[in-house]
């Protein structure tokens, strides 16, 4: 054994002792880690850019800052890309397709007329690396977006069209459920709203639930797809009122049996997402996530190792919901590396499960339970400091990808053999 692995073993056998000695099973914690499946977004590769030729620029509530050289033109590149951060990642995991992401062949295809043929590449890839695929109706940068609005648009006409749109999405998510073995996301989003106040906070909503009853009509195999609605308290230009809110969507998926996305950037800047996930769960079967980070605003940073992050993966973990929350990044940032990116985020999401993972837990609730919260505050702060580390560089290796900060290595040498080189 090289001297570095034979370190790192002995760095993970003090640390496993370590917590056995809180009740704590390193092992088991690892294991159910690799069981995990994060659905990893297409669009940090491209700034939300898509492939549709002739589409408007990105807008409609979403905005990317930032030009960092390198990025992703053509589906292949996207493609090379996410294989490349799939290879610094630990886990097998899943990549969240947008409608925009089409590969029209030459073909003028509108959002209102696209099928599975039009993602025919994207399945083949998926199949070849024994991924799944997620996916989500695009509802935004397209000359269809008047005024703001989609599926709350007072235009019948417009209405349509975004209707038709998340139908024929719908049946591509149930084809890429069918064709890779495991029932595809496809999550709702929509951009509708006013800058200022409006006179009728009604009417939008309730076109928007007749909108959406239309697009959820058909029953689909809940074994090919799963629909989802994310909510949003406000966005860009949409400042004073989202028809879209949390309690208009918690109220639809209830009633209507769709899953329900938290978006950790979509509330108050002060409320999180992980208090939510216990709430909605005693009243719906399985939820999504669209784990982010907000800084001041909506603004869709990198995912890093926050509190609030810890958090939302402790209330997983804790809640014993890995197997009911289906959990999505979304984020994106155009002023770094978008490979680094793309991996920082995604491997702090599992850094945070492994940590609610290796609490001692089982202490942690018999204290609260016997009212001892001294106890309780006092093994929950110690345990930030237990040797997570070691584990986690472990699994790392166990998984076949590069240990702690390694990984930027590969990033800088793909950087400068590829990305380089894209002009
Ligand atoms: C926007 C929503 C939505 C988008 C993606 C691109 O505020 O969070 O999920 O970020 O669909
Ligand atoms: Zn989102």
């Amino acid at each position: 054994m090289p001297p570095k692995a034979r370190s790192l073993e002995q760095a993970y056998r003090l640390a496993r002792e370590r917590y056995a000695a809180l009740g704590v099973d390193t092992e088991k914690a690892l294991q159910q880690l690799a069981r995990v499946s994060i659905s990893i977004h297409c669009w940090q590769g491209d700034d939300v850019g898509g492939f549709e030729s002739g589409s408007g620029a990105l807008g409609d509530g979403l905005a990317v800052t930032g030009n960092y050289p390198g990025k992703a033109r053509t589906p292949d590149q996207l493609r090379q890309d996410f294989e490349q951060v799939l290879a610094l990642v630990p886990g097998r995991h899943r990549f969240n397709l947008h409608a925009s992401y089409a590969e029209m062949g030459g073909k003028k295809v509108d959002r209102d007329e696209l099928s599975a043929a039009q993602f025919q590449n994207w399945i083949a890839w998926a199949k070849s690396l024994r991924i799944g695929l997620d996916f989500n109706q695009t509802y935004f940068s397209h000359s269809k977006v008047v005024g703001g609005f989609t599926l709350t648009s007072p235009d019948k006409a417009i209405r349509r069209f975004w209707i038709e749109h998340g139908i024929r999405c719908r049946e591509i998510g149930a084809a890429f459920g069918k064709a890779l073995g495991t029932p595809c996301l496809t999550n709702l989003w929509i951009p509708d709203g006013m800058k200022d106040t409006p006179a009728d906070r009604k009417g939008p909503r309730e076109r928007l639930a007749a909108a959406l009853d239309e697009i959820f009509k058909k029953k689909l195999n809940p074994r090919h797809n799963l629909d989802s609605v994310e909510p949003k308290l406000f966005g860009i230009g949409a400042e004073s009122y989202t028809p879209g809110s949390h309690e208009f969507y918690l109220g639809y998926a209830v009633s209507r049996g769709t899953l329900l996305t938290l978006d950790a950037g979509h509330y108050h800047p002060t409320e999180g997402i992980a208090d939510k996930i216990s709430s909605v769960l005693c009243f719906l079967p399985q939820i999504a996530l669209h784990v982010s980070r907000g800084v001041r605003w909506d603004s869709d940073h990198v995912v890093t190792l926050t509190d609030d992050l810890q958090a939302i993966a402790q209330e997983i973990v804790w809640g014993g919901y890995l197997g009911r929350v289906r959990i999505g990044l979304d984020y994106f940032d155009a002023s770094i590396n978008r490979i680094a990116a793309w991996t920082i985020g995604t491997r702090n999401m599992l850094k945070a499960l492994l940590l609610a993972l290796l609490a001692p837990i089982a202490q942690l609730k018999q204290a609260e339970l016997e009212g001892d919260y001294t106890t309780r505050l006092a093994l929950m702060e110690d345990a930030r400091l237990l040797p997570a580390g070691a584990v986690w560089d472990y699994y790392c290796a166990q998984q076949d990808v590069p240990v702690a900060e390694a990984w930027l290595a590969e990033v800088k040498r793909y950087e400068r053999e590829v990305l380089a080189r894209r002009g």
